[in-house]
């Protein structure tokens, strides 16, 4: 669904982050481009306008300043802003609400043809074979003759059962025996599928009001096509003022529609998409996952999970310092206990290298390095035993201190030797870069990691 926007963006951040340093201007002029590719994807004016504002606000802020590369975080941030404006509020809103006494009522409602019924089936079958509930469907569109023989048929291929329609009982009656059979036969969900209307009528949204009433329902699901863009917003925000909707399905999602109704709903109506119909089949619907839909739209899963992982452990600032010290051969095993909490902290360092474009192949080198994280853990803890002196000038280190070292760390002599000796090779080793005039292994953005084969082998 989201192809045309997803190429469209994908221009513009390529762009981006391939640039070094990144001006206000910069930032403005790729906004002005991702503001674009939302309108032409059909999301509404005042929701692309919300989006931009608040996009540029925090790009423009000092969190860019200090993590990893501008465009990067631009990325980050632009994805952080469509996961919100998709359905930020979490769990609570993605899934159902159960928490009421059973029988749980969940009434669906939309225009005709928006996929309500498919949707009560699809829903049914999923809440019978995933969430093991008990579910009963009943069908109250007794406009068209054969609507309640739909869902029965539909229903029965999912092993779902359904109400026995009775020759011209009315929608409002229709709905107390659903729940009166609930009740008694022990259902823990009753899926109501309402009539609909080719538009918002009076007396439609009357019955669903009064059918509302009646069976309190825990859910009220909108079903909105999203092939109909801008309609299907227009129809969820008179459905929301006026029957109240607790969420939204959107259907057809399959298709080929620009994505504007997808992105514009929740900004709208104020209500989550919960779920997508992604074909005609009976498991052709999933949870609507915000973080997925942004991931699938920006297509830069990598790089918002680079940054997202990097920011929580790598202060730019100190970064570029430390590299600078290191260049000029003032490293200290200070700098070398920070990146090694650096490097723990990023969990599994191959699969943080892994996200590097490009790395492929050095990350084959550092697994096979033998970088663990309880080694890690050691070799820090070997240096914070050190006093402050220690640290700032390893000579001083006789038999003496480095016994008192490896007992006060837990270690061996041994492990503190092949530590100083390792650090006195990188520090030799950072020096020669900085007389090569190159920056850190990741051209300066990043502080100079250890080489692939430091720390190996103490185990
Ligand atoms: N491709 C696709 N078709 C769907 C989806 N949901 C429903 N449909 C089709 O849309 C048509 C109308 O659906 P229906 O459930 O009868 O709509 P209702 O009038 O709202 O009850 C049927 O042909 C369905 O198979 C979907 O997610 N993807
Ligand atoms: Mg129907």
């Amino acid at each position: 669904m989201f192809d045309a926007l997803s190429a469209k963006l994908s221009d513009v951040f390529d762009r981006l982050t391939r640039r070094g340093a990144l001006s206000e201007a910069d930032v403005d002029a790729a906004m002005r481009e991702v503001r674009l590719a939302l309108l032409d994807a059909d999301v509404a004016l005042p929701v692309a306008k919300d989006f931009i504002d608040s996009a540029t606000r925090r790009a423009i802020g000092q969190d860019v300043l200090r993590s990893v590369t501008p465009g990067q975080m631009v990325v980050k941030i632009v994805h952080d802003c469509l996961v919100e404006m998709l359905g930020q509020g979490g769990d609570a809103d993605a899934a159902l609400n159960f928490n009421v006494t059973p029988p749980m009522a969940i009434l669906m409602v939309g225009l005709q043809g928006s996929g309500k019924t498919t949707t009560s089936a699809k829903l049914g079958a999923r809440l019978t074979s995933r969430d093991r509930k008990k579910v009963l469907l009943a069908g109250l569109d007794v406009a068209r003759p054969a609507a309640q023989e739909q869902l029965r048929v539909l229903g029965e291929q999912g092993g779902v059962a359904s109400l026995t329609p009775i020759m011209g009982e009315r929608p409002v009656a229709i709905a107390r025996r659903a729940m009166d059979t609930a009740r008694r036969e022990g259902y823990d969900v009753v899926i109501l599928d309402t009539a609909g209307r080719l538009s918002i009528d009076m007396a439609l949204m009357a019955e669903v009001a009064e059918i509302r009433g009646i069976v309190k329902p825990a859910e009220v699901l909108l079903v909105a096509d999203a092939l109909s863009g801008q309609d299907a917003v227009n129809t969820a925000k008179e459905f929301n003022e006026r029957v109240g909707i607790t969420g939204i399905v959107l259907t057809r999602v399959d298709g080929d529609a620009r994505g504007g109704a997808a992105l514009s709903m929740r900004a709208v109506t104020g209500r989550p998409i919960k779920f997508m119909g992604v074909g005609e089949k009976l498991d052709a619907l999933e949870v609507f996952d915000a973080q997925r839909v942004a991931g699938r739209i920006l297509g830069m899963g990598d790089v918002v999970g680079l940054v997202e992982k990097a920011s929580q452990v790598i202060d730019r600032a100190q970064a570029e310092q430390q590299a600078k010290r290191a260049l000029r051969g003032q490293f200290t095993l200070d700098d070398l206990a920070d990146q090694l909490g650096q490097i723990r902290g990023m969990g599994d360092l191959g699969g943080l290298l892994g996200m590097i474009p490009g790395i492929g192949k050095m990350k084959k080198q550092i697994e096979g390095a033998n970088i663990d994280n309880k080694m890690l853990a050691r070799q820090q803890a070997i240096i914070r035993s050190m006093t402050r002196a220690e640290r700032a000038n390893p000579k001083v280190l006789n038999a003496k201190r480095r016994i008192r070292i490896a007992n006060g760390s837990g270690t061996s002599v041994q492990d503190v030797n092949k530590l100083l000796k390792q650090f006195q090779q990188m520090s030799d080793m950072m020096k020669k870069m900085g007389k090569g005039g190159r920056g850190g292994m990741f051209g300066g953005g990043m502080p100079p990691m250890m080489p692939p084969g430091f720390p190996g082998g103490m185990r």
